[in-house]
Order: C-alpha cells, then structure tokens, then sequence
C-alpha cells in the first residue's frame, strides 16, 4: 500500500464529525453548476487532503473536468476511491471525469474526489481553499474548498436525504488494512 493510500485511510478513520455553519458557494461555469466544495480539516503533518464538491451539467454536451491546480498544494489531481478485496484503493483518473449533459456529478468521501498532494500547510477548519478546477470545454474555473472538520463526510449544510448514491460506496472501515 502506498503511503498515500495509508495517510488517507487514517484520515478516514476519524470518525468524530464536527459539523460547521457554511454557506456553500455556487458556481457557474459555461453550462456546469459547481456546489458543495468542500475539504477536510488536515491532522498534524499530513501531507494530502482530498477535495470535494458537486458539479451538475445543465448543457446539452458532455464535459469532462481534467486537472486541478492551487497554491496549497504541490499537485492536484482527480481520483477514485474503491474497495478491491476488501483493500481500500484509490487510483489517479488519468482521462478525466465526465459530467454528462443532464447529470450530477458528486465527488465525495469514498468515491471520486481531488486529491491535493504536497500540501503547502495544513488546512483548517473554517479555512476557505482557492483551487483551479480545469474542464475540458468550460475551461478553468475558480472556486474555494470550504474546510470542514477533520472527520466530516459531508459539507455542512448538505441535504442529507437527497443525493446519497455515494454514501452506498462508503468502504465498510473493518474491512480496512492498515
Ligand atoms: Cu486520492
């Protein structure tokens, strides 16, 4: 297991939930909607952070977001997280992610999200994070990852009964190798 994966799946296993006023943001971008950016508070000297957020193509053409890029950290970059063999896994995104017309597109704790490497400092609750997102036909679009509590798992704020397909990916922690 690569130190990435075993930092992020200690940061998955703090489990406290801390829940903070937000107003989320919402941003336009060509036909996209972006809501819901949002990270998580980094304990002491980690390295990584994921980043989240919801993106909704109201177009009629596909998307696809590429990259990502900030002053907070060495690299951004999109991943999937999943459960193989009951190992928890995540693997760069190489092509991208695809927001197909019509569709909402949830990076979220346990599936796809921006993994921020080389943090340049820690991230703190109530911080507000400039990143760059990049979509292949919106282009670069600026945002801000509002920090949440270290072991949040969802923004605060969110509709908890709508829109929880992610939550069924959530791995199941006992199965979690260390
Ligand atoms: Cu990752």
């Amino acid at each position: 297991m690569t130190p990435i994966v075993r930092s992020l799946a200690s940061i998955a296993l703090l489990s406290a939930l801390f829940a903070t006023p937000a107003s989320a943001e919402e941003v336009k971008a060509g036909d996209l909607v972006i809501t819901q950016a949002w990270s998580r508070a980094t304990p002491g000297g980690a390295k990584i952070a994921g980043g989240y957020l919801t993106i909704e193509n109201k177009g009629a053409a596909p998307d696809r977001l590429i990259g990502g890029a900030g002053d907070v950290a060495g690299k951004i970059e999109l991943h999937e997280m999943s459960m193989n063999n009951g190992v928890m896994t995540m693997r760069p995104l190489d092509k991208g992610l695809a927001i197909e017309p019509g569709k909402t597109v949830k990076l979220a704790p346990g599936g796809y999200h921006l993994m921020m490497l080389d943090l340049k400092s820690p991230l703190k609750q109530g911080d507000k994070v400039p990143v760059t997102l990049e979509f292949e036909k919106a282009g670069k679009v600026k945002l801000s990852l509002d920090v949440q509590g270290v072991g949040a798992q969802a923004p605060a704020g969110a509709d908890k009964s709508g829109g929880q397909m992610d939550m069924k990916k959530m791995p199941d922690h006992s199965g979690m190798k260390m």
